[in-house]
């Protein structure tokens, strides 16, 4: 998967995508990761990327003219393949584990970084694909949102996370959140690891996670519940925990 991010600030994503995880998968060619400067796409001497808004008011709005060139130049590298052209604003849909899932299947993303007064609503209406936020705050520009897209998108690709960790046991992918985890040492200050996980049990270890993993959901995010995928048994037991609180 190709994945590329029109920005004014490349160090900023080079910095986040040289490390860790996603620098292995990069060296490893599983993911290709391309920090794009928009400043490349300029044509004035002073590699002017926004102007004042037109009609006046505050702050500066992002120009039409280089995210254009920036978008047709890496639409037409690409090779015929049509790329998904995402605009991070805080005004798009919502990022979320399924939008992850859904851009995981894409050959080619081009993900354009808006500044947060605003872009040029020509971009918006004929060059993205796509206009997506990562949550209901205001960040000063869509650099972050779009790193947050990024990782989320390349743990789902084969081979990222390596063979031991699959993201299909993830909260969400699951439709709950996570059950406590523990490891050694089993006693810490006084302060127990459960007894069950020490067992040796595979079946009770299990029945355990998943009991907790129910409860959890259900005291801190009750709304996954009325999609999450749910046996006879987690509904039985879903009801005795509610009893058991009220
Ligand atoms: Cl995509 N951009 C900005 N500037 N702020 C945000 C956002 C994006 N998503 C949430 N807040």
């Amino acid at each position: 998967m190709r994945i590329e991010i029109i920005t004014t600030i490349p160090q900023m994503i080079e910095a986040v995508a040289s490390e860790s995880i996603l620098g292995r998968a990069r060296k490893r060619g599983l993911i290709e990761v391309s920090a794009v400067n928009l400043r490349d796409f300029t044509s004035d001497r002073h590699r002017t990327t926004d102007d004042a808004p037109f009609g006046g008011g505050p702050g500066m709005v992002m120009k039409p003219e280089p995210v254009f060139a920036a978008v047709e130049s890496l639409v037409s590298r690409g090779a015929g393949s049509k790329p998904r052209i995402l605009l991070m604003t805080p005004q798009g849909r919502r990022f979320d584990q399924k939008f992850a899932e859904e851009l995981s299947g894409e050959s080619h993303v081009i993900i354009i970084c808006g500044r947060y007064e605003g872009v040029d609503e020509r971009i918006r209406e004929h060059l993205a694909t796509d206009e997506v936020s990562i949550g209901d705050y205001v960040l000063t520009g869509g650099e972050l949102a779009s790193l947050v897209i990024l990782d989320a998108v390349s743990r789902l690709i084969p081979g990222v996370l390596g063979d031991e960790t699959s993201p299909e046991t993830d909260s969400f992918s699951s439709g709950l959140l996570e059950y406590p985890q523990y490891t050694r040492p089993a006693d810490f200050r006084g302060l127990k690891a459960p007894e069950v996980l020490l067992s040796g049990n595979h079946a009770e270890v299990a029945k355990w996670r998943r009991v907790e993993a129910l409860k959890r959901t259900l005291q801190r995010r009750p709304d996954l519940l009325e999609s999450a995928p749910l046996s006879d048994e987690d509904r039985r037991l879903l009801r005795e925990f509610e009893t058991e609180t009220s």
